[in-house]
């Protein structure tokens, strides 16, 4: 290969690795605070240390990054591409140190420049660019396939602000601030002022022959790329996120510019900025807002003309486009990718209309988060039909497909076709997106074994009649151990690594190994190491408490934990009324009888939808009844009851590796999956929850007698509901012990009389949830729980047998399923 340009040796003496040894790293620190900082020994504090430290650590991953694009780009090989509106990304620094392998030289370093390595990690702010589940899923997923060395791009939105901050005010209710997450500089990404595309909004599109069309008119946002680097554990590949920031073009307004009318030439500037200014902060409802809508098509324009521009570049014929990519849409936040897809082959590729929908269908997969009805996005015809006309007659294009392929094989069911058609009726008509999703793409799964199931025999049965059952399958969550164990628990990774006499990056690249536990779980020395393990981190959370927030946990208590988003579904309500009625059972007994009770510290967190009523009285209701527990001299050495405000991945970090039991809870059939709960496990804590999602599989692993599983199974639930709405029975005649407990709190006993009335009627009426008809055996398993922990020894064992059985959920395993059954890529790395 001829040398580009210039000297060659001038070149390549200059170009080195970066040196790793601890003189080289200070030096590297020292230099970025003299030079990128322009600061000074004198004048550093924690903040700058960190900005020094960060941009340090990311001149390792940016030559990383370099070489494994390099090699992306010679090998040719196909990449996969994951397109997600969130990445709930938290922390890099720790987790960019553990996975270069550089985290104890860099702690020498920091140490001899004056600096604690743990207090520069607290200064870091989350990348908090999800909601929950979803969003972190995505990030987990990230980390795996860079660690794998598989080639897989991340594509979003580079939000700025992410999920909002939230506080808790002085009546209990939560209040929403900005996340202004990008306010001091943020080292982790690179702006690439060079890759930008053009997109366009409105117009009109005008059909011409051969299907295709010509969309002109409207107005043009630029979109910009930033670039994140994603590094994989103990390897040199390092992937990329790409984020696309929206911008006004150059001229943008030029016209109003010219006339002298600033104001309005700003004005139109800032509503090209508006589009990636804010995450919309709903986890389970769809909005409909235009804005929400303009960002879905930003964002997946912008990554289809990038991944197009990538593919030209390889200088295939464009039949060859699936074997080159393969796109992954995480929800139906990305299904516009289908028909703006269909748009570049047709009008810009000249590719026959029934090629092209081959094309397309072979490249898409679509991945399905939930069965609730009011997630399912619909669109307004009239919404769509304004703001991206061409995309409007696309779609109405492929229900032609869908119209002809149904007719073909049900003659005549013309109701079938009405639910089937991408276009529900109505006044206006909406476009369903899952139906969409389903049709434009090769595979459609579900995240855990029942949800898919689910999703065959509700939401897409109708498409599982027509394509069969081949195409519907199951992926089932996973979670990455570097973070989730090494980096949130390192004395817990360092216990297991000494005992199974491994080094690390053995289980942690092979969660199976920690079978290897299993052995060890009679052991007394072991059980004592284990349980020490647990008290330290109940220890560090208690700290981490007493400074963020100057309260006094009891750490010599249980630790009861539920931390997921607020949501009727979730059923933090069932949660609290058995705290309430734990509360009222403590404050029946003497003294005497309560010194026998096992002392609990019950902990929650999570944000709600800031319009989510109901979810926002709860939390009102939990911050309320902690205030009157917590301060009953009766009781607060039995009971403690705390809701830590504003839940992160950061403040997960600490709380999950505390815990000794956590809740999951939800009315079985409508939690998807759920990845906390694998997280607890993995972290030697334990399940109360009930049979749904993947909390079954978890318990097929560590065996039911490790899962304290209570309440009614899926099949049962419609029946119920449909009972609950046609022979409803009061609360005081289903369930006495939670009548009595809705009683107490619409009499004022936690304060705030009246205002709990919606929520408690959610329970009193319909109980779509089925509050009642799960409450008698919840708190016979919560009592269950009580009683195998006054067994320390059987707890323990329990919980080295859990952690002993995680393997299944490394998010490691999940991304080979994706690689080998759905995109058909293969790891490769540089050298
Ligand atoms: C979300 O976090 C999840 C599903 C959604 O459906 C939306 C959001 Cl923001 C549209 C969660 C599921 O609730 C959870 O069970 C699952 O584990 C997670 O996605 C990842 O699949």
């Amino acid at each position: 290969e001829k040398w580009p340009r210039g000297d060659e040796k001038a070149w390549k003496t200059s170009m080195r690795g970066l040196d790793t040894d601890i003189p080289s790293i200070t030096k590297s620190i020292v230099g970025h605070v003299q030079t990128s900082l322009a600061q000074q020994a004198h004048n550093l504090d924690d903040l700058g240390a960190y900005q020094a430290a960060a941009l340090s650590v990311r001149d390792n991953l940016i030559l990383n990054w370099n070489e494994t694009q390099m090699h992306y780009t010679r090998k040719e090989p196909k990449r996969a591409y994951y397109l997600s509106l969130e990445f709930l990304m938290g922390r890099t620094l720790d987790n960019a140190l553990l996975n270069l392998g550089l985290k104890p030289k860099y702690d020498d370093s920091i140490s001899q420049l004056g600096f604690r390595l743990e207090d520069l990690l607290e200064q870091e702010r989350d990348a908090a660019l999800g909601n929950g589940g979803l969003g972190r899923l995505a990030a987990c997923y990230l980390d795996s396939s860079a660690s794998q060395e598989l080639p897989v791009w991340g594509y979003g939105l580079r939000y700025k602000y992410g999920i909002f901050q939230q506080l808790i005010a002085p009546d209990g209710s939560q209040l929403e601030a900005p996340d202004p997450w990008l306010e001091h500089d943020n080292p982790w990404e690179l702006p690439r002022l060079d890759v930008t595309y053009e997109v366009r909004f409105y117009g009109h599109s005008e059909r011409l022959d051969n299907m295709k069309a010509v969309w002109s008119g409207g107005q043009e946002v630029l979109a910009m790329a930033y670039d994140t680097m994603i590094p994989g554990y103990e390897t040199k590949s390092t992937n990329n996120l790409r984020l696309w920031e929206s911008k006004p073009k150059r001229g943008f307004d030029l016209q109003s510019f010219n006339a002298g009318d600033y104001e309005r030439a700003v004005e139109s500037s800032n509503s090209a900025a508006a589009i990636t200014s804010v995450l919309y902060p709903n986890d389970h409802t769809t909005f409909g807002k235009e804005l929400r809508l303009k960002q879905q098509y930003f964002w997946t324009a912008a990554s289809l003309a990038d991944i197009m521009r990538r593919f030209k570049n390889l200088g295939k014929p464009i039949s060859e486009f699936p074997d080159y990519v393969a796109i992954q849409l995480n929800d139906t936040h990305p299904t516009l990718a289908i028909p703006e897809l269909m748009r570049i082959f047709v009008d810009e590729e000249d590719v026959p209309w029934d090629a092209a929908w081959q094309l397309v269908t072979n490249t898409f997969f679509f991945t399905n988060h939930t069965v609730l009805p009011e997630a399912l996005e619909k669109w307004p015809v009239p919404l769509m039909q304004n703001l991206l006309p061409r995309h409007m007659q696309i779609i109405f294009d492929i229900t032609e497909i869908v119209v002809s392929v149904v007719e073909k094989k049900f003659p005549g069911d013309r109701e079938r076709l009405a639910r089937m058609s991408l276009i529900e009726e109505g006044y206006p008509q909406n476009i369903r997106m899952a139906n969409l999703a389903c049709i434009g793409t090769r595979k459609v799964n579900g995240v855990a074994e029942l949800h898919s199931e689910l999703v065959r025999l509700t939401i897409m049965k109708d498409f599982v009649d027509l394509y069969g059952v081949s195409k519907f399958s199951n992926v089932t969550n996973g979670i990455t151990p570097r973070r989730w164990l090494d980096q949130c628990n390192p004395r817990l990774s360092n216990l297991i690594s000494e005992t199974l006499k491994l080094p690390k990056a053995v289980f942690l690249k092979d969660l199976y190994k920690l079978e290897g536990l299993l052995q060890f779980a009679d052991d007394p020395a072991f059980q004592k190491k284990w349980a020490a393990v647990k008290q330290s981190n109940k220890e560090r959370l208690a700290q981490h408490v007493q400074t963020t927030l100057g309260l006094k946990i009891n750490t010599h208590a249980m630790f009861d934990v539920q931390i997921k988003r607020l949501h009727e579904y979730k059923r933090q309500t069932l949660n609290i009324m058995g705290v309430i009625h734990r509360y009222l059972t403590l404050k029946d007994m003497t003294p005497a009888e309560r010194k026998k009770v096992n002392p609990k510290v019950v902990l929650f967190a999570g944000k709600a939808a800031p319009g989510y009523y109901v979810a926002k009285l709860t939390i009102r209701l939990i911050v309320n009844v902690a205030r009157i527990i917590n301060a009953d001299a009766d009781t607060k050495d039995y009971l403690q009851l705390y809701f830590l405000p504003d839940y992160s991945v950061s403040l997960a970090e600490v709380l999950i590796p505390a815990s000794d039991i956590s809740q999951h809870i939800s009315t079985a059939g409508t939690e998807a999956s759920g990845t906390s709960n694998m997280k607890f496990c993995l972290n030697g804590g334990l399940l109360v929850g009930t049979v749904d999602g993947a909390n079954i599989e978890i318990a097929e692993e560590v065996g039911e007698q490790n899962v304290f599983f209570f309440g009614h199974l899926t099949p049962a639930v419609e029946d119920l509901r449909y009972k609950h709405m046609y022979h409803p029975v009061p609360v005081e005649q289903k369930c006495p012990p939670l009548a009595r407990v809705l009683n107490e709190v619409s009499a004022g006993r936690f304060g705030d009389g009246g205002v709990y009335e919606p929520l408690l009627n959610t329970i009193r009426q319909h109980d779509y949830y089925l509050l009642t008809e799960d409450f008698d055996s919840y708190i016979q398993a919560l009592k269950l729980v009580d009683e195998a922990y006054q067994d320390r020894t059987e707890w323990i064992k329990k919980s080295i047998r859990t952690t002993a059985k995680m393997g299944k959920f490394s998010s490691d395993r999940a991304i080979q399923d994706y690689a080998q059954e759905y995109w058909n890529i293969e790891s490769t790395k540089p050298e």
